[in-house]
């Protein structure tokens, strides 16, 4: 079979800075506090970017990557996979679009995709695993494209947050539902909506009852087990305890466990724990 040059691409909300075995790149999203700018890459120092947030007195915000940036993480494949953040809370999915239009001009034989995640985080990781799959399985670009189509119908994103400041700062929720949370030791349990927005569930009093809850809402879209990525904004013990609970009732589960980079940790805050999943 002939080789094929694929380059396998997303942006930095998906958490994983390599792919092993696949030629991939991530786009760099951005925090940004002041004349400081934070670039969600391999060199970003993550203490260093929510110490710098905590003192910073001035309003925070964040930038998704530019065309160019998209244009070079697509490096000079013939073949470009991809999947982005949700294009209802970032205008990073546009500028993908924007971007493949372009990268057709110049190479006009190859061919790209970029799939709309609506979500984000470790759901990310399982579409981007899929694509893999795929690969390995010798289907056609084209196959492949309706085949994570499909795919990304059956998985799901739920979380955990205990703040939803910098969400409600940046006006990506309304401030009603900002509001009803930032108690002290109320977990907030919810999912990306269909839409790809933040869909508020439940409000729980400490982490213990959110895991239950966590637990119980994804067992009601579906949830039997199977593949599980946990991504978790310095809160391991709580990513730990959960997976234990996993495996507890479901033998066949297929866990990861890694830390949130520098955008999901800005917008999941500190304590924060997502569920990327198969229903
Ligand atoms: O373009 C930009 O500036 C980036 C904006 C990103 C906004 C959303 C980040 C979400 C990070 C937070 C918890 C899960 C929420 C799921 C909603 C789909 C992760």
């Amino acid at each position: 079979m002939m080789n094929r040059n694929i380059r396998l691409v997303s942006d930095s909300s998906i958490n994983l800075l390599s792919f092993e075995g696949f030629d991939y790149a991530a786009v760099p999203m951005k925090v940004v506090a002041g004349d400081t700018e934070y670039v969600d890459n391999s060199a970003l120092d993550l203490p260093a970017m929510l110490k710098g947030l905590k003192e910073y007195k001035g309003k925070s915000s964040t930038a998704c990557p530019s065309v160019g940036e998209w244009l070079e993480a697509f490096g000079d494949a013939d073949e470009v996979l991809g999947v982005a953040i949700t294009s209802n809370l970032s205008g990073c999915y546009n500028a993908s679009q924007v971007a493949a239009k372009q990268y057709l001009k110049s190479h006009p034989n190859a061919k790209v995709f970029i799939l709309d995640s609506y979500s984000t985080g470790p759901e990310m990781h399982l579409i981007l695993e899929k694509y893999a799959e795929l690969i390995n399985e010798g289907l056609s670009f084209e196959e492949i494209v309706e085949a994570i189509k499909e795919y990304s119908k059956k998985t799901h994103l739920m979380f955990s947050l205990a703040s939803l400041s910098n969400f409600a700062k940046n006006g990506r929720i309304s401030p009603a539902v900002a509001a009803a949370v930032g108690l002290l030791n109320i977990r907030i349990v919810g999912k990306a909506s269909d839409e790809g927005t933040l869909e508020p569930m439940h409000k729980c009093r400490g982490e213990k009852r959110a895991m239950a809850q966590l637990l119980s809402c994804m067992e009601a879209v579906g949830f039997k087990g199977g593949k599980v990525h946990l991504c978790h904004t310095y809160n391991l013990e709580m990513a730990e305890k959960f997976a234990e609970m996993l495996r507890q009732k479901y033998a066949d589960v297929k866990l990861t466990i890694r830390q949130n980079l520098g955008l999901c940790s800005y917008y999941a805050e500190e304590g924060a724990l997502l569920v990327g999943f198969e229903g």
